[in-house]
């Protein structure tokens, strides 16, 4: 019987569960290596804890590794049921708040090593928690995407440490819609999108937010299927670079993005180029502890290992 433990929390509604201790020795001198061994020689941690029968197509897991600097507080590999995630915004401030409840949190701004670079993070005397993403921009504005049986329309395309699709208006399509429905549209996009961008896997509607305080209300399809309960902490970012790239923000001006569900994170960004259009977007929400979980491998069980 193998055991390791896990602590999950949610930002917003969207969970993510973090190994912290018991989790596989990776090798390699760069967290770019040591995503390659996690990927060939021990998948199966991620199998375990975000496939069901434990996990669900919505979980995000966090594998927490040395930092290669010793300034930085640790590496950070992202992953989902399908594979592993180049940066995650609310799996960051889930990060932070599983430290702090470990009282593992240095104080101050503390750097994390993700796959797509770094990023910093502080905890807020409230317990909020603000994230500076990696350097964002769009690389695609107003391109004519063509979906089949939905007909042509204008989306951006745009990199926060993932790649989305952003698409500003739903074409007749409002928000309120059941969700199977924005799942299903969402999905025929991206399968259009790819065959132009083939980095994109995340697709984001827009519409009108719901409350006074907001500025957006959003809708995001992540790479496994899924929706992000929360307003996506990478899918807000990239739409601060658009916003930023159209003048339609100011630097250091308050963007507040909503979510499906309603949760909200709060976001702004810090010019790093204005001529190639980089931006620095930083990102605030909350996390919540809800579980502090001893895993059981039973290597009689055929799904210890996830299906
Ligand atoms: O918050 O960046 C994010 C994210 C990516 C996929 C799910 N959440």
């Amino acid at each position: 019987m193998r055991t390791f433990r896990v602590i999950d929390t949610h930002t917003g509604g969207e969970p993510t569960r973090t190994i912290v201790d018991g989790g596989p020795q990776l090798l390699g001198k760069s967290i770019a290596e040591q995503l390659t061994d996690m990927r060939e020689n021990h998948d199966c941690y991620r199998r375990a804890i975000v496939n069901e029968p434990r996990g669900s197509e919505v979980m995000v897991g966090a594998f927490l590794i040395p930092a290669c600097v010793p300034e930085n507080h640790c590496g950070i590999i992202f992953f989902n049921n399908v594979g592993y995630l180049g940066m995650c915004g609310h799996g960051t401030i889930g990060v932070v708040a599983t430290l702090a409840y470990l009282g593992k949190l240095r104080t101050g701004v503390q750097r994390f090593e993700t796959v797509a670079g770094i990023v910093s993070a502080i905890l807020h005397s409230d317990s909020s928690v603000t994230i500076e993403n990696v350097p964002s921009y769009r690389s695609h504005a107003g391109f004519e995407l063509r979906v089949e049986g939905i007909g042509k329309f204008k989306v951006d395309i745009a990199y926060a440490g993932n790649w989305f699709c952003l698409v500003p208006t739903p074409i007749g399509y409002d928000l309120d819609r059941p969700v199977s429905e924005l799942l299903e549209l969402a999905s025929r996009i991206l399968a259009s999108c790819r065959q132009y961008f083939p980095e994109v896997d995340h697709v984001e509607f827009f519409g009108p937010a719901k409350t006074d305080s907001g500025s957006s209300r959003n809708f995001v399809l992540c790479p496994g299927g899924m929706y992000d309960r929360s307003p996506c902490g990478t899918g807000t970012g990239a739409k601060l670079a658009c916003l930023a790239a159209d003048g339609k923000l100011a630097e250091g001006e308050e963007w507040v993005q909503e979510s499906i569900i309603g949760s909200t994170f709060r976001g702004s960004f810090r010019w790093l180029d204005r001529q190639s259009g980089h931006v620095s977007p930083s990102i605030t929400g909350r996390a919540f502890v809800n579980a502090d979980v001893k895993v059981i491998i039973d290597e009689q069980d055929p799904y210890a290992w996830g299906l």
